[in-house]
């Protein structure tokens, strides 16, 4: 750092990059779970009003009678007596009506005639249990309570649409994928079969496979785009070396504000951003989310690859500022907020409304007592350097929730959760799990068969959830297949 000669390249990388091409203008929040964005509400469609349900706060006190209201969604259209009933499980963001009108499940209802519900998760959209996000309340926030909250709406719903003789199939992707295995296991006289879609089943407090998916996913495309990032993350580490390097990567990178190179977690939670900005093109590539309102579907694995491929562009981190700026304009932001302080301000807030980091806060909390999760950079097998270990995610569990989110709550979390659904060693029957082949949460998932009736299905090529989605033109055939096995394994349990 003080010895000059350390400070030659860096000079000339400097020199590099202002000859280099700038780019557009953006700018965007990091986002709190990563699991799934947070949908938007298409134009021109015709949906489901909110619905609302009584719900317990607490189901494991029975001498608790507090209750309140969980919004659900419901399209009786496709049903026939007789039929089975279909349930969409919520989770870590708001549920998104548009499910009742499209995505695969909604083929599979009219050939089968099914009855259609979506069940809000706790804590996330509308479904707001208690006055206000505080950690206090956030303990009436689990997995536990979400499961139980299915089953108690599964046995009101029974009995008002008079539904209880039929045969109820739970479905989710991702996190409630995980949830509508669990429900099979936790609850199966309510459940016949689930569709449990890129369920990470397993609660792992580092997570550090995660990065090696994508890139792998990077070097299907081409082994020099890996390469590539990994050139950039070394240009953007020299650049930290010296205040002109600061301000270089401070214009570069659209920063809100002057970066402070020596503000350790100023940099992790910058790094850590430009990293999700790959990781969320790659988690959904190719995924038809148009139809949710998600901005940006168009970028895919291959429009990355061919910005870090562009030697016109100027150096390798000109190029991974392009792709910042990219998804800066996406998302319609100026600038990008790389403080750490104002993300865990955000963060802090308890009261609904001023929650800008729609579900962050919630999913954060089931990150901290839970499941982990942590996307962190600690594996040496991927191009983004090592500046966000798992202890920068710890930290942020200290800095929103208090001193006691410490690690060894969340290592006891973790152990509860396994202990509590078997991770791997599910013990289901009739439920069927998709996986995408470059969706990096399938290092989690179950990805062979458990047992003859605990399926896997294997989709190469495909990324996050890709079979809930509504058919696209260029589906490959392998995704299509998929749709059709997922079909096969309902209607032989329906005969069940
Ligand atoms: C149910 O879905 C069908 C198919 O998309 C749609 O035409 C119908 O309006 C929906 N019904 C309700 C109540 O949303
Ligand atoms: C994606 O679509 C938007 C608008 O529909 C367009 O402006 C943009 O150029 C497209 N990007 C790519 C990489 O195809
Ligand atoms: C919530 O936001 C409103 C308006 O943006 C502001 O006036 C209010 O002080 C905020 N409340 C809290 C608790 O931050
Ligand atoms: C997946 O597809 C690629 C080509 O698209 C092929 O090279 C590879 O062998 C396939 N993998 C499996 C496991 O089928
Ligand atoms: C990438 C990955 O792990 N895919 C797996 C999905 O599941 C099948 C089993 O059905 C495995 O063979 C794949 O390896």
């Amino acid at each position: 750092m003080t010895n000059p000669r350390a400070l030659i390249p860096l000079m000339i990388l400097i020199l590099a990059l202002d000859l280099g091409s700038g780019t557009t203008l953006g700018g965007r929040r990091r986002r709190g779970g990563g699991l799934l964005s947070p949908p938007r509400r298409p134009e021109g469609t015709e949906l489901p009003e909110d619905q609302w349900f009584l719900q317990k706060l607490n189901h494991f006190d029975p001498t608790d009678g507090r209750t309140w209201k969980q919004r659900y969604f419901t399209n009786a259209s496709f049903y026939r007596p007789g039929g089975p009933v279909f349930l969409m499980i919520g989770g870590e963001g708001p549920a998104n009506p548009v499910w009742l009108v499209e995505g695969s499940w909604i083929e599979y209802a009219k050939r089968l005639n099914a009855y259609l519900f979506q069940l809000e998760h706790r804590f996330y959209g509308k479904s707001h249990p208690t006055e206000d996000a505080s950690v206090e309340n956030l303990a009436y926030l689990s997995s536990e309570q979400a499961l139980a909250d299915l089953a108690t709406f599964t046995v009101a719903m029974q009995e008002e649409h008079d539904l209880k003789e039929n045969k109820w199939i739970a479905f989710g992707g991702s996190y409630p994928g995980s949830l509508a295995a669990w429900y099979r296991l936790k609850y199966p006289h309510l459940v016949h079969g689930s569709v449990a879609t890129s369920a990470p089943v397993v609660a792992q407090i580092n997570f550090k496979e995660y990065l090696e998916v994508v890139r792998d996913a990077l070097a299907t495309v081409n082994e020099k785009c890996d390469e590539a990032v990994k050139e950039a993350t070394r240009q953007l580490n020299m650049l930290l070396l010296h205040r002109v390097g600061w301000q270089s990567i401070t214009k570069r990178f659209k920063l809100c504000s002057p970066l402070d190179g020596q503000n350790k977690k100023d940099v992790a939670n910058l790094f850590s951003i430009l990293t999700e900005n790959l990781e969320d093109v790659v988690q959904y590539n190719r995924d038809n989310r148009d139809f949710e309102g998600v901005k940006g579907t168009n970028i895919t694995i291959d429009t990355l690859c061919d910005i870090m491929l562009d030697e016109s562009r100027g150096p390798a981190v000109t190029r991974y500022a392009a792709i910042n700026s990219l998804v800066l304009e996406i998302h319609e932001e100026e600038c990008l907020d790389h403080t750490y302080d104002s993300m865990i301000k955000e963060l802090r807030a308890t009261n609904w409304e001023n929650n800008t980091d729609i579900g962050g806060r919630s999913w954060i909390y089931q990150t901290c007592t839970e499941f982990g999760f942590y996307q962190s950079s600690d594996s040496l097998n991927q191009p983004f350097g090592n500046e966000f270990p798992v202890s920068f995610f710890i930290q942020q569990c200290q800095d929103i929730y208090g001193e006691k989110f410490n690690l060894d709550l969340l290592k006891e979390g973790v152990k509860r959760t396994n202990t509590l659904y078997g991770g791997k060693d599910l013990k289901v029957t009739r439920v069927v799990f998709p996986n995408g082949s470059i969706d990096p949460w399938h290092a989690l998932g179950i990805t062979d068969n458990l047992s003859p009736e605990a399926t896997a299905i294997f989709i190469n090529g495909t990324a996050h959830c890709a079979n809930m989605y509504p058919e696209a033109t260029d589906d490959p055939p392998q995704l299509l297949h998929a749709r059709e096995q997922v079909f096969n394994h309902i209607q032989k349990w329906l005969q069940e």
